[in-house]
């Protein structure tokens, strides 16, 4: 099985035709998101930025890293339990990072305080490239995983069938019916619906914390309306960007798609706001400890030897299954082994990312960069607020990305896939532990960093070889 070929993607006539064909079809499909101009307003809205074409990815990859979700689910979940594990590993981080910081505080006080919670809701997404060597081989690595605010599983939902249409008018029949079937949005609304269901509260709302400005609304209506349509009763669903305001309705699940940078704590009110989330008896997705178990430092952490074993004591198949997909992730911490980092940095930037503790995309340093930053921290504790990782480099693939008003060329392109893991665990047992769905988002590859939400990446979908 092979890509798109040539004679289509070069063929200006038919490329021209295809692109109001796929506008149309992601319209028409509901892969929508509102515009800039006017953020909050549906009266006008536009397509959510998509390859006119779907990228190839090897089809063992694609199982590899389906197959490795539910492990994912597992360890996120053990480790927020796991608050000696926690304080060890984020110690040097929140000395000098004050949002991973003030996030510390709130779970130390929840700690302090005992859960006031036995449910536990984790909808997370594990993030992969493939590191693409000369000697033809591929292999699957983890960029990150996303336990707050996952995006996108929404919209995703609703993409095979634009691609399987374009395809199709293309004449390309035989790889329309290669474009796998994805409804993230079902899986994930089935967990969220557990979660109220064990709750256990009829009138009690799921509320959804969004941003001020919601261009990404329709992604949260997918989950939305999929929970509205497992019950034949009214289900309460609630949209704020402020919790203060929360009118005096009983909260069973709050889903936050907000919270996870700094930029959404406009004022000291609004760390008021998540402790009180925290503490109340409301299943919080995340809660603190799953939130700060999504950091980059304890990615890094997980990659030292002997870590994974502690989490899986009798399951080495699962440790070598995960540590596999690990790139090299090397530590800052001052000493001997941060500072063999740093010098193995500045040696060959081009080699390495630096990424510092942010959430949302487009926060990551790299090349000639790395080395004004590092050399302005290397002898400082600041530069713990950093964790450096070998940079991925998959194979450009040239595509057309087809967002609002931006000229039509052919670009070279580099994929991320995702993975969406949803799971629910009452007390000590797990009551649901799944593989959801996929994300494939592409991007040009003159950009090093960046996801759909920050105005880069591309919605996209697998086609297997
Ligand atoms: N607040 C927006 C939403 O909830 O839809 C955006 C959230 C966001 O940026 N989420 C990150 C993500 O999944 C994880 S923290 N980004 C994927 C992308 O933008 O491509």
């Amino acid at each position: 099985a092979q890509g798109i070929p040539d004679e289509v993607l070069m063929n200006t006539e038919l490329i021209k035709d295809l692109v109001d064909v796929a506008k149309d079809a992601a319209l028409l499909q509901g892969v929508l998101m509102r515009i800039q101009e006017t953020p909050n307003s549906s009266e006008l809205v536009t397509y959510a930025p998509f390859t006119l074409f779907p990228s190839p990815v090897p089809k063992t990859v694609f199982l590899q890293a389906l197959a490795l979700q539910t492990h994912y689910n597992t360890l996120v979940d053990k480790i927020s339990q796991d608050p000696d594990f926690l304080q060890e590993a984020l110690a040097s981080t929140i000395a000098v990072d004050d949002f991973t910081a003030k996030l510390f505080r709130i779970h130390k006080q929840i700690l302090k305080e005992g859960r006031s919670q036995s449910i536990v809701l984790g909808l997370n997404r594990s993030d992969y490239m493939l590191d693409q060597r000369e000697d033809g081989s591929s292999s699957l690595k983890q960029i990150e995983i996303n336990t707050i605010a996952a995006s996108f599983g929404g919209l995703s939902s609703r993409t095979p069938d634009v691609h399987r249409h374009v395809l199709k008018v293309a004449g390309r029949l035989e790889e329309s019916q290669r474009i796998l079937d994805n409804n993230p949005a079902f899986g994930l609304t089935a967990a969220l619906a557990k979660a109220w269901e064990l709750y256990g509260s009829e009138r009690a709302v799921v509320m959804f914390l969004v941003e001020e400005t919601q261009r990404n609304i329709f992604d949260h209506r997918y989950i939305e309306h999929e929970l509205w349509k497992r019950y034949d009763q009214f289900v309460l669903t609630v949209y704020l960007y402020d919790s203060l305001f929360s009118d005096g309705r009983e909260v069973a699940v709050v889903y936050f798609r907000n919270g996870y940078m700094p930029q959404n704590y406009v004022s000291e009110q609004s760390w008021d706001a998540r402790l009180l989330m925290e503490r109340s008896r409301a299943v919080k997705c995340p809660d603190i400890s799953t939130h700060l178990a999504g950091t980059k430092k304890v990615q890094q952490v997980l990659a030292r030897p002997g870590v994974l074993e502690k989490f899986f004591p009798d399951q080495p198949q699962v440790v070598e299954q995960i540590r596999a997909t690990f790139a090299g992730l090397y530590t800052l911490d001052l000493g001997a082994e941060g500072d063999k980092t740093v010098t193995m940095a500045l040696a060959a930037p081009d080699r390495f990312v630096l990424k510092p503790q942010r959430e949302g995309g487009g926060n990551n340093i790299y090349g000639s960069e790395i080395c004004q930053v590092l050399e302005g921290v290397k002898d400082s504790t600041e530069r713990t607020a950093y964790i450096l990782m070998d940079k991925i480099c998959p194979w450009p693939v040239q595509n057309y990305l087809l967002r609002r008003d931006a000229p039509l060329k052919i670009s070279n392109c580099l994929s991320e896939l995702g993975i969406f893991g949803a799971y629910v665990r009452h007390g000590k047992d797990m009551v649901m532990n799944e593989c959801v769905g996929h994300l494939l988002r592409t991007k040009s590859s003159e950009h090093s960093d960046g996801g759909v939400a920050a105005g880069v990446a591309v919605l996209d979908n697998p086609l297997l070889v």
